[in-house]
């Protein structure tokens, strides 16, 4: 590759031209996509980086298409945001045979060699269940009996809808009491969210006494099905959601959403900052993880003005 680029720091020769990224973006199912898309779009600007940013609209193959043309065009860095982690391999493969550095954002790809890839920017997602399965045993801890949990997990296949899945149980596993009772996928939207726990009031109605949401878009949803059902959200079922979208603060002010988890979508800045280094010939770190934090109703007044999304 031509090392005439200019770097954010105007460190190349005095006609270098600005670096290109081409970024696969997964699509715009959430508030949390939304805000990490303009995280991503406002940071290249500031960075004088030239942004080519395609929307798959949550479909792999279109996410393919996307590498494809970057590779034609080009691009100094490819970065893509995979919509789940399976069949990664032959597109990587043909980034690598192209000479082109990747970075993994978000999500992880499953591939047989982690060489394809230089860095992955992103949440821990495990840890994202932990929490959430942490908070809901201090809240449950004096129930007497059998305690039914709902589960909407996020795409099928993707990585923090395994992860956070996973997580949550394994912090379940000291209280046999607290039990999963029906978990479906409703792929991160409001819609699906809303859609799956109509179906699940229908088939458990009283017996559901918690929802733990894999992302607050469902969990929104799914407080408008709750209501509709006649029973109230927050109260007689208990509601733990991931992400912690300004919506979903206003909701836990209404105390209509118990907990939230934080997941951060502003990944803009960290991603410019790699890719500069690694234009700059630096070795990065294989993770970078954003730190993170979990809230509750009662600091959801004192915390919503904090909130950047
Ligand atoms: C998490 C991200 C998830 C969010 C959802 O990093 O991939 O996808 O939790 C979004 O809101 O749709």
């Amino acid at each position: 590759k031509e090392l005439a680029v200019q770097g954010s720091n105007g460190a190349g020769q005095p006609n270098a031209r600005p670096i290109v990224l081409g970024f696969s973006q997964l699509g715009s199912e959430s508030d949390w996509r939304k805000a990490n898309t303009s995280s991503i779009v406002e940071a290249a600007k500031e960075a004088g980086i030239q942004l080519r940013l395609e929307n798959a609209e949550q479909s792999q193959q279109r996410q393919f298409e996307a590498v494809r043309s970057f590779i034609q065009q080009q691009v100094d860095v490819i970065a893509i945001a995979p919509v789940i982690e399976s069949g990664w391999d032959p597109i990587l493969r043909e980034v690598r045979q192209a000479g082109i550095p990747l970075i993994i954002l978000d999500r992880l790809v499953e591939v047989s060699d982690p060489s394809l890839y230089i860095t992955f920017i992103g949440s821990d997602f495990y840890e994202e269940g932990t929490k959430a399965g942490k908070y809901l045993l201090d809240k449950m801890s004096d129930a007497a009996g059998p305690v039914g949990i709902v589960e909407l997990r996020g795409t099928e296949g993707s990585t923090p809808s395994i992860a956070r899945g996973k997580g949550f149980r394994d912090a379940l596993k000291e209280r046999d009491l607290l039990r999963v009772i029906q978990s479906e996928a409703a792929d991160f939207t409001y819609k699906q969210g809303k859609e799956v726990m109509r179906s699940f009031l229908k088939a458990k109605g009283k017996e559901i006494r918690v929802l733990y949401s894999h992302n607050d878009d469902m969990a929104l949803g799914a407080v408008e099905a709750i209501e509709e059902y006649g029973l109230k959200p927050g109260k007689d079922i208990i509601i733990i959601s991931v992400d912690g979208t300004r919506k979903a603060f206003e909701k836990m002010m209404e105390g209509k959403i118990n907990s939230v988890v934080e997941c951060n979508p502003l990944l803009g800045p960290n991603l410019m900052q790699a890719v500069n280094e690694l234009m700059q010939g630096r070795t990065l770190p294989k993770k970078i993880i954003t730190p993170e934090s979990i809230f509750t109703e009662a600091m959801a007044e004192k915390e919503v003005k904090n909130r950047k999304y």
